[in-house]
């Protein structure tokens, strides 16, 4: 008789790529599963660019969520850059989340289902449920249903009402692989602190600046001094017009301060030190249209 090898491992490890479309609801629900503010949110969709590992410990096992930028057909070259991380994940995962609103038509659904050529398993999970009434949820779990040969699982959630967070973790575990555990158990995120703080003054601007500037704009860490109990940053906002950088910086500079602010805010949060923050705008016309100056914002092709 064959022996089994994997019924010797009594851990659970594996990498869980969660996709949807912009505003979904990702980055939120992974932040509330971490329970720690770790990936970038925004009111505004396509807040998130670039994939990010997000690492929760629940019973055996160790799930490494991938969050991922919304699915979206834009030709500018960063929104083609978001599309192939998006790719990326689905590509080299173990297992996926398709995160659709409650109140969502199934169209997001089976474009994604055109997506995953790999027919990687996937979960759906139904989010926001705290928009929608009981019978409205009842109906679109049934237009679901109708998929359900295609799905290991369907589970509703609402972080806004912190529902459903053991069903989505356990059903997740149930479908992952018996394997030893691949960072260590008290890592958050593979992501550099570098990397944190750009998404925290990332959005910081979209939370403070409106119409299309957020999406023409990008930051660059220039310089990290990590001193005992203070991290000295130097930071810049790269934008592509004269106009927004006007419109950044603000009547005396009000707008700049702000984003810095609410920034250095969350950084101290995160960080548990004093942050002293150093903004700066600069224009670089062009820089989400050429693979050269992506590269320099942290967003390779590979
Ligand atoms: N009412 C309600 N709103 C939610 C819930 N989860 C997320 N949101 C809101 O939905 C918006 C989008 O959330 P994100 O987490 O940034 O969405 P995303 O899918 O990561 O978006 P992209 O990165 O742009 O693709 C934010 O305003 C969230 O506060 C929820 O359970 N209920
Ligand atoms: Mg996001």
């Amino acid at each position: 008789m064959s022996h089994d090898i994997s019924s010797d491992i009594n851990t659970k490890a594996g990498f869980v790529a969660v996709v949807g479309r912009p505003n979904a609801g990702k980055s939120t629900l992974l932040n509330w599963l971490a329970g720690e503010k770790l990936a970038m949110v925004s009111k505004k969709a396509q807040a998130t660019r670039k994939r990010m590992n997000i690492i929760v410990m629940y019973e055996n096992a160790q799930i490494i969520f991938v969050d991922t930028p919304g699915i979206h057909e834009k030709e500018r070259l960063l929104n083609r850059f978001m599309l192939h991380e998006v790719y990326k994940a689905v590509g080299d995962c173990d297992l996926i989340l398709f995160l659709a609103p409650a109140k969502d038509r199934l169209d997001h659904y089976r474009k994604f289902l055109e997506i995953n050529t790999k027919k990687r398993p996937h979960i759906v999970v139904l989010s926001k449920t705290d928009e929608v009434s009981d019978e409205y949820l009842l109906k679109k779990i049934n237009e679901y249903k109708t998929y359900q040969d295609r799905f290991l699982a369907l589970v509703p959630v609402s972080v806004a009402k912190n529902r459903g967070k053991e069903e989505l973790l356990k059903q997740i575990v149930k479908h992952l692989p018996s394997s030893a555990w691949l960072y260590d158990p008290e890592l958050l995120t593979t992501s550099s602190i570098r990397d944190i703080y750009k998404e925290m003054i990332r959005e910081s601007i979209f939370d403070n600046v409106s119409d299309e500037i957020p999406y023409e704009t990008d930051v660059v860490i220039e310089k990290i001094d990590e001193l005992p109990g203070l991290d000295k940053i130097e930071a810049t906002i790269v934008t592509e017009k004269k106009s927004q950088k006007l419109i950044l910086v603000g009547k005396g500079g009000t707008t700049i301060k702000r984003i810095g602010r609410d920034a250095r805010i969350k950084m101290e949060q995160f960080s548990d030190k004093k942050i002293f923050l150093d903004l700066f705008v600069s224009v670089k016309s062009g820089w989400s249209k050429n693979k050269k100056t992506l590269g320099e914002m942290g967003y390779h092709f590979d």
